[in-house]
């Protein structure tokens, strides 16, 4: 038996038939009839095009209904799926084409030079382009090739996707997610969210990341629910879709930005069933402010990359605000002790360790990272401290880990410190997350200058332009003559936070 997740995928769009599967503001639309037999031109294109089974094909494309099935092609063809977030640079792509490998690189139109300079330089033998108006030689490609109907058979734990995450250490890591990870998740939140064939999900989310992606996309195709595509988050939009939806999913950046616009009304939402939040902390402030405005009771929940979902607030029961909710059905939960790695007693703060079927396999060729992370047990140590209450909700307390989440995205100050220290007169830097407004942190440097150096902000920021991803890059630079030590000499990041804390606000 075959475990491909796009067999469950394939089943529901069959019975959905001509029922809306993507539709967009320009009229554009695929069923889900529509959308499997493309899926099946794309891999055609892709078999074509020397793609195998457990190939990796890489894709940094803008967003679009072809993007989607795109993925669900590589699924059907036993490929794995390996998005890339559209605001990397040039540097950033080499990296990750280099250590994937991929047999195939798909990237938008414009970019195609830089593209097959990269691919040549890194060894990824075929390069295609996909625009956002079916465009693109990967369109043409499947119009030319024979459908491949059928559906390579997979292992539940043969990989189906790989996500990069950045790390501690400043390289970024793949984290390997298989059939098995991907559709039991999708599974357990459809039923948990009471998706169904009515649902009109607003999808307003980059499709590069779990949460657009795997959270939104899996859980629509597993209940034959349908996906109102958006290029990107705009309240003008939002509040236009608002009134046609059902389901909307969104970082908390969202739901900041509605609650602060007058539009947001009981009537505006009514037809509204479902406003969930996740990727960031929502503050209790913006979901209170919330259900006063609209009478719905946001739900938040919580996972990651690396595991998918893992808890969540009930559909039924109390959405509880600054918690994320209670263990979804199929994942276990334990709360530890960083020193001893003993489960700390309910209601004190520890390490969250995850096990379940949602779970990763590990991290793409680096065994020692794995092994750092993933215990032999099967939990995997989120790096995020935690505590259960007194009724089993979760609360995300804070970060063992040193990232920063601006706006959903997560950033690595390792990576940005790194970078800043190549600059010429920087002696060291630091980088932090302040409270913002918008973004919920946002990224800040710290920099002590070499004796005799004259810096300013903007060369610090414009030596990063080009070399890293807008949403990485600080949004203040400040200066300062040393950076606080503890006793063993690492850098107390929390003295920096408290001294430039009102930044933003
Ligand atoms: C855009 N900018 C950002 C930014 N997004 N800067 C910091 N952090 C961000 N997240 C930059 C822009 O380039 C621009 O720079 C300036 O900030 C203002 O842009 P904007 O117009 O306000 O941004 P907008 O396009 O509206 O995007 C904001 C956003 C978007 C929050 C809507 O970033 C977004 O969709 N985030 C979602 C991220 C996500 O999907 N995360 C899920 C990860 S999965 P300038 O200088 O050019 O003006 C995960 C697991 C899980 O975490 O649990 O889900
Ligand atoms: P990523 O690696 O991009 O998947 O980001 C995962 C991280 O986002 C988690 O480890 C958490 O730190 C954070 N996160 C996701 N959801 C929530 C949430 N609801 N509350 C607080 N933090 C969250």
């Amino acid at each position: 038996m075959s475990h491909n997740l796009f067999e469950t995928f394939a089943e529901r769009m069959r019975d959905r038939g001509a029922a809306d599967f993507i539709t967009t503001r320009e009229g554009r639309r695929y069923s889900h009839g529509e959308a499997l037999a493309e899926s099946a031109r794309l891999a055609g294109a892709l078999i074509a095009l020397g793609v195998q089974p457990g190939d990796r094909v890489a894709v940094q494309v803008d967003k679009s209904p072809e993007a989607i099935l795109l993925y669900l092609a590589c699924l059907r063809i036993g490929g794995v799926y390996l998005p890339l977030n559209t605001g990397y640079t040039g540097d950033e792509i080499r990296y990750f084409l280099g250590d994937a490998e991929p047999a195939l690189f798909v990237c938008r139109p414009a970019a195609e030079e830089e593209a097959r300079r990269i691919a040549r330089e890194t060894g990824c033998p075929a390069v295609e382009t996909l625009g956002t108006a079916a465009d693109g030689s990967l369109m043409a490609a499947a119009a030319r090739a024979t459908p491949h109907e059928t559906i390579v058979a997979r292992e539940a734990d043969d990989l189906a996707a790989i996500l990069y995450t950045s790390g501690t250490t400043g390289r970024s890591k793949g984290a390997m997610l298989t059939h098995r990870n991907l559709g039991s998740n999708a599974a357990t939140l459809a039923k948990a969210w009471h998706f169904s064939a009515e649902d009109r999900l607003i999808h307003a989310l980059p499709i590069f990341h779990t949460h657009g992606l795997f959270v939104a996309c899996n859980v629509t195709l597993m209940a034959g629910s349908s996906l109102r595509f958006l290029p990107k988050f705009d309240a003008d939009v939002i509040f236009e879709e608002l009134p046609r939806g059902t389901v909307l999913m969104g970082v908390p950046t969202f739901y900041t930005r509605l609650v602060a616009d007058d539009r947001l009304t009981p009537e505006v939402t009514a037809n509204m069933r479902l406003f969930v939040s996740g990727s960031a902390p929502l503050t209790a402030e913006t979901h209170e402010a919330f259900e006063a405005r609209t009478g719905h009771a946001i739900l938040e929940r919580y996972g990651m990359t690396e595991t998918n979902m893992n808890i969540s607030n009930p559909y039924d029961g109390a959405r509880r605000a600054g918690t994320v909710g209670l263990p979804l059905p199929g994942v276990e939960m334990r709360i530890t002790d960083r020193e001893t790695g003993e489960e700390v007693p309910r209601g004190e703060i520890g390490m969250l360790q995850i096990r379940g079927p949602n779970v990763f396999i590990g991290y793409w060729r680096m065994p020692e990272k794995t092994r750092e992370e993933l215990l032999e047990d099967g939990f995997f140590i989120t790096g995020d401290l935690a505590m259960v209450d007194d009724q089993g909700y979760v609360h995300i307390v804070g970060r063992d880990k040193d990232l920063v989440i601006s706006g959903g995205y997560n950033v690595y100050p390792k990576e940005v410190e790194q970078l800043i220290d190549e600059l010429d007169g920087v002696a060291e830097s630091a980088v932090i997350g302040l409270p913002h407004p918008d973004f919920g942190e946002g990224v800040t440097a710290v920099v002590v200058p070499r004796a005799g150096a004259e810096l300013d902000e903007s060369q610090v920021i414009g030596h990063l332009a080009g070399r890293l991803a807008k949403y990485k890059q600080p949004k203040r630079v400040f200066f300062a003559d040393a950076l606080p030590r503890n006793t063993m000499g690492k850098v107390q990041k929390n003295e920096l936070r408290k001294a430039y804390h009102n930044t933003y606000q």
